[in-house]
């Protein structure tokens, strides 16, 4: 079974409701807090965890500005819900902010800001990042996080590696502000697999 052809509610109250998933490939879409489709035709609302299976699930925005919180692994917090066993995330139009959480260095699969006129972010956490640019506003996050179609990359507070490959390229780099509370900003430009380190 992948779909249900109908409305799901979790109802209100302090519940957690979850939506679990056949193993498989799924498509979910977040329409709002809590909110969504599973698959074209099983709408649900209400829902607080969305759990995938064990074959690749896809989980898309909705056409918002949107906060992904990334917890874990295939794992993501997006209004109001936690999903689990997530391979690919996907932004809507609007501005995308993928944030991975304190000693989270991987989603493990991986993520597209969307099309539109949204300005998408990936910002890594604090510690050592290994960043490979791979052609326009994509490239590989720590080996195993895939991303296309993100306009800004942020450091942590640690040591971030940006690597350029395929050509001249600007490479915009943005961090977060340092511990002497000064928001610092580099551009850099990159050249055929040139290495840049701070
Ligand atoms: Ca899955
Ligand atoms: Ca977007």
């Amino acid at each position: 079974m992948s779909t249900f052809s109908g409305s799901i509610a979790g109802g209100g109250g302090a519940g957690v409701d979850a939506l679990v998933v056949t193993d498989g490939t799924n498509a979910w879409t977040v329409s709002g807090a809590n909110a969504g489709t599973l698959n074209v035709s099983t709408s649900f609302s209400g829902i607080e965890t969305l759990t995938g299976g064990t074959g690749t699930d896809t989980l898309t925005g909705p056409n918002a500005a949107t906060a992904w919180s990334i917890t874990g692994a295939n794992a993501v917090t997006v209004d109001g819900m936690d999903a689990s066993s997530i391979e690919a995330l996907v932004g809507g139009t609007g501005s995308d902010t993928f944030t991975l959480g304190a000693g989270i260095t991987s989603f493990s699969g991986s993520i597209n800001g969307g099309g539109g006129a949204g300005v998408d972010v990936l910002a890594a956490t604090d510690g050592t990042n290994d960043w490979v640019i791979t052609g326009a506003k994509a490239g590989i996050l720590n080996t195993t996080t895939t991303f296309s179609g993100i306009e800004t990359l942020t450091g942590g507070s640690g040591t971030d590696t940006l690597t350029g490959v395929g050509g001249w390229q600007r490479l915009e780099y943005h961090r977060r502000q340092g511990r002497d509370g000064v928001q610092h900003e580099r551009h850099l430009h990159g050249r055929p697999g040139g290495r840049h380190r701070r």
